[in-house]
């Protein structure tokens, strides 16, 4: 789209009131300018903004779904020319929002100042050349992802979904390990590209006054950094037990499987054979080690297909779930402008995204769809950032987010919890019910996915703080992310890696820049917000038996929270639905208490080592 010119004007207007203001603020000192002068210039700033940010962001917005949606040396270099004027100005107005947040202003303001100085994930040295040069290597590192492909010898190229579909399905361990290798072969060329975007994005930081980039990622949850760091640390620490638990009995499985050859009894698991390219989630695997006489006896990518299900229909049922709660149905133009099905014809980013292009009702959501049970809870996952958006699209412009990152990956997985057998029946997918007794099978499908996820969650941006604080050396990439791999999650790589290989990069997020701690946030609120919009809807069985569809009182809650966008911090979001303003990860172990025993008991009746 062409950029109008009164668009480019208020900009540089609004660039240059803010170095007028920082010169006047510079003065205050000989009392000159009275501090209600200050206060006043210092709304005047807020309020300019606000302003041209929202404007600002719409370019931004068009220009990343065109180029994401339609990746070529054209599109890569408009995006990066808009995403550059973008950083400068963001980097600009948090120069000077530095400045203004000494003064008696409302809360409001105070809290919009302090999020226009730390809500950069990428920025910029002041100097415009490197500003280009940030620009474009983001840009190139967004698109090798996008275009990524593996080919095998017979000359058939697949894509990322479809590789990932191959490492969910497939119990061949050469097949899994050959695509495993050959989809990190891409992330090689981004190794140079990411050591440079880390030193110009750490440059950006100490611009803004921050140690380094680590510190303004951590900046973000209305604590100090070293103390959000510490919450990660305590949540982790309470979730570990039932971690270790369920990673020995998986290996116990996997070892009866596959044989000592493949995967040992004790140590890390190899990584190629947890259903997953990344082995970050493991509901693929359920099958292989379901327990035997307390299977549910269904599948959902079995029932979606028995029913006739596309990629449409899966999309119009999720919704239906959100309009159960007594939200609004999505506007016609979700359906017209959304990508939901890979196109033939063009290298599009796959990674399934959700997007608010205006700010206002403009949302949609950007994903090549498999039609699998996995997909169809991603699928919730991303409408749940699409009403989120809608509901805070009244705030003014900064408060126009999540009340933290974690939140807003939160929201569609919460509603996806309610995906229950009842539901299932409910909505026609399922006939019968599985009893009770069927409780652990269904407990251990969803902890696979769930609990499995929580220390990649934490792990992917344990490694990328120690990148930026330089703790991690360039020299030592590969090798600093296999010993966290190992740390955290109890895996290992399959095969012997070195430092030519870069396989972070092959991780959407690490070329995407996309701060990755929200998920693990998300993992951990989630199973909060269920138990309370549970009680809520005045359920009284098993939480994990609970679905709350159809219960508007729920959904009025949950819309209260979601309407406030990051107008008030976290903790105060949190309180609106859950009472409580810490976050705790006993509604995890809450939630998997009766899997924790049933694994213990398996655990020990096969003498099993746990530990790695
Ligand atoms: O990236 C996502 C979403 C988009 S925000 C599909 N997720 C993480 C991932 O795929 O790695 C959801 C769960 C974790
Ligand atoms: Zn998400």
């Amino acid at each position: 789209m062409k950029l109008s010119t009164a668009r480019l004007s208020k900009i540089s207007l609004l660039v240059g009131l803010t170095l007028a203001a920082t010169a006047c603020q510079k003065v205050q000192s000989d009392e000159t300018v009275s501090a209600q002068t200050s206060v006043a210039e210092a709304e005047q700033f807020i309020t300019q903004s606000e302003q041209a940010l929202s404007e600002l962001s719409i370019e931004v917005n068009r220009s990343e779904w065109i180029y994401s949606n339609f990746i070529t040396e054209d599109t890569a270099a408009l995006s990066a020319s808009v995403g550059e004027k973008y950083t400068a100005t963001t980097v600009k107005l948090a120069t000077v929002a530095a400045n203004y947040t000494q003064l008696p202003l409302s809360a409001d303001n105070l809290r919009k100042l302090n999020i226009l100085r730390s809500a950069l994930v990428l920025p910029a040295p002041l100097d415009p050349k490197k500003n280009a040069e940030l620009a474009s290597i983001s840009s190139e590192l967004n698109g090798l992802y996008g275009k990524g492909k593996y080919c095998f010898d017979d000359g058939r190229c697949l894509t990322q979904p479809e590789l990932s579909a191959i490492m969910g399905e497939s119990q061949d361990p050469a097949l899994l390990l050959e695509v495993w290798k050959g989809w990190r072969d891409i992330a090689k060329p981004m190794r140079p590209l990411f050591k440079r975007e880390v030193e110009l994005a750490n440059e950006g930081a100490r611009d803004l006054g921050y140690a380094d980039l680590s510190e303004l990622w951590r900046s973000q949850y209305d604590m100090e950094p070293d103390e959000f760091s510490n919450e990660l640390d305590r949540l982790w620490g309470q979730v570990k037990p039932l971690y270790d638990s369920l990673h020995c009995y998986v290996r116990g499985e996997l070892n009866e499987k596959y044989g000592d050859d493949v995967v040992s009894k004790q140590g890390p698991i190899p990584a190629h054979l947890l259903g997953n390219m990344w082995a970050q989630s493991w509901g693929n695997i359920y099958n292989q080690v379901a327990p035997e006489d307390a299977d549910p006896g269904y599948d959902v990518t079995e029932l979606l297909a028995q029913h006739g299900y596309d990629e449409i229909k899966m999309v119009k049922q999720a919704e239906s779930f959100f309009s159960s709660l007594g939200f609004e149905p999505l506007p016609d133009t979700f359906w017209e402008r959304s990508l939901f099905v890979q196109p033939k014809d063009r290298d599009v980013v796959c990674h399934a995204s959700a997007w608010a292009l205006d700010d206002k009702d403009d949302i949609r959501i950007k994903m090549c769809i498999q039609k699998t049970a996995e997909d169809f809870t991603v699928i919730h996952h991303e409408l749940g950032h699409n009403y989120y958006q809608r509901a805070y699209k009244n705030q003014p412009f900064i408060f126009k987010n999540s009340a933290n990152d974690g939140f807003h990956e939160a929201i569609g997985d919460t509603v996806a919890l309610s995906i229950t057998p009842n539901y299932l029946k409910q909505i026609g997918l399922l006939d019968e019910v599985p009893d009770a007794s069927k409780d652990i099978g269904l407990l251990l499908k969803q902890a696979l996915d769930k609990v499995a996820f929580m220390p990649f969650g934490l792990m992917i941006d344990q490694w990328r703080w120690k990148v930026f604080s330089g703790e991690i050396t360039p020299e030592q990439y590969n090798q600093a992310w296999w010993e966290l791999r190992e740390k955290y999650q109890g895996v290992k790589s399959p095969i012997s890696r070195d430092e030519k290989d870069f396989d972070p990069g092959a991780k959407y997020h690490v070329p995407g820049n996309v701060p990755y701690t929200r998920y693990f946030l998300a993992h951990i609120l989630q199973f909060q917000f269920h138990k309370a919009l549970c009680d809520i809807a005045g359920d009284k069985g098993p939480v994990h038996r609970c679905s709350i569809y159809g219960n508007k009182d729920a959904g009025t809650k949950l819309n209260t929270m979601l309407e406030m966008g990051q107008s008030q911090p976290w903790p105060e979001a949190l309180a609106v639905v859950t009472g409580s303003k810490e976050m705790d990860a006993n509604a995890v172990l809450d939630y998997f208490a009766p899997l924790q025993t049933w694994l213990n008991e398996q655990n020990s009746q096969a003498n099993r080592q746990c530990g790695w």
